[in-house]
């Protein structure tokens, strides 16, 4: 069985390298929605819909497990998909979980009793569907960790990376963390909660300063995935090479991949 990793268009691309580097032998199917892309300033119904679209997509190449590696799908989505849609036989996972649990192995020894609290004062930085949904605050609550989120909609930032656009990709990026260092001057933290800024996490720590820690996504989606199919290995079956496609036209999303990756990319349409 081939693993699915779906995302709203390319930005997912950046957790399908991490899986790729950390399970090598591991076949993966890459669904870029990119035809419905960008998914930030969709309404939540939409963002739903959209993505139980490219889940069954997956699931019609045989990927009982799918990674949805796309922070605006898992916020306004995921939830609400293994409520009320997946099938028992299927597995839908987002990119939330596995960020929550590295912020809270520091904060809880074992899975009964909570430790001093290390980590007080998380900034997060998302699109701003992601931060209106507050479902990173609802994980947090929903295991009763007393963590202080301030979240920071970061307009405009996807769209100059997806542009090529670098320097107005760097201005966006410092005028975000300055605008949420003037609510919360301290952060112990700060959570790059878009599948995109992992290709600006330089410019985000030298704008957050040395003191604080940044966690980005892919390495630990591709750590909490690995340790997933350790568990269930019979989710694996033998391997293949990865394949990708896209709901847009994969001649130019194959273009826009080589230069957003920096390698070859090809798609295929979905
Ligand atoms: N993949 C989206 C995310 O991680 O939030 C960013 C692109 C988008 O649809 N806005």
């Amino acid at each position: 069985m081939a693993v699915g990793v779906f995302d709203s268009g390319l930005g997912g691309l950046t957790v399908l390298a991490a899986l790729q580097a950390r399970l090598p032998s591991v076949p993966f199917v890459y669904l870029g929605d990119n035809a419905h892309a960008p998914y930030g300033v969709r309404d939540a119904d939409d963002i739903f819909r959209l993505t139980c679209a490219g889940v069954e997509r997956l699931w019609e190449e045989g990927c009982d497990l799918v990674i949805l590696a796309c922070n605006t799908a898992s916020a306004a989505a995921l939830k609400r998909m293994q409520e009320t849609w997946v099938p028992a036989d299927k597995r839908v996972l987002g990119v939330f979980v596995p960020l929550i649990e590295a912020l809270t192995e520091r904060q809880w020894g074992d899975n009964s009793a909570p430790r001093e609290v290390a980590v007080k004062h998380v900034a997060l930085f998302a699109t701003p569907a992601t931060v209106a949904s507050r479902a990173f605050q609802r994980e947090l609550a929903f295991r009763a960790i007393g963590v202080d989120v301030e979240a920071q909609p970061c307009g405009g930032v996807v769209d100059a990376i997806e542009a090529g656009d670098e320097i107005l990709a760097e201005a966006l990026v410092k005028s975000h963390v300055e605008a949420l260092l003037r609510r919360m001057p301290k952060p112990e933290a700060a959570i790059l909660g878009c599948t995109h800024y992992p290709l600006m996490e330089p410019v985000f720590q030298a704008a957050l300063g040395e003191g604080v820690r940044v966690f980005s996504q892919p390495r630990l989606v591709a750590e909490a995935t690995a340790d997933y199919l350790l568990r269930r290995p019979e989710m694996l079956g033998a391997g293949t090479a990865s394949r990708y496609l896209t709901t847009g036209k994969p001649e130019s999303v194959s273009a826009h991949a080589t230069q957003f990756l920096r390698r070859g990319v090809r798609f295929e349409g979905a």
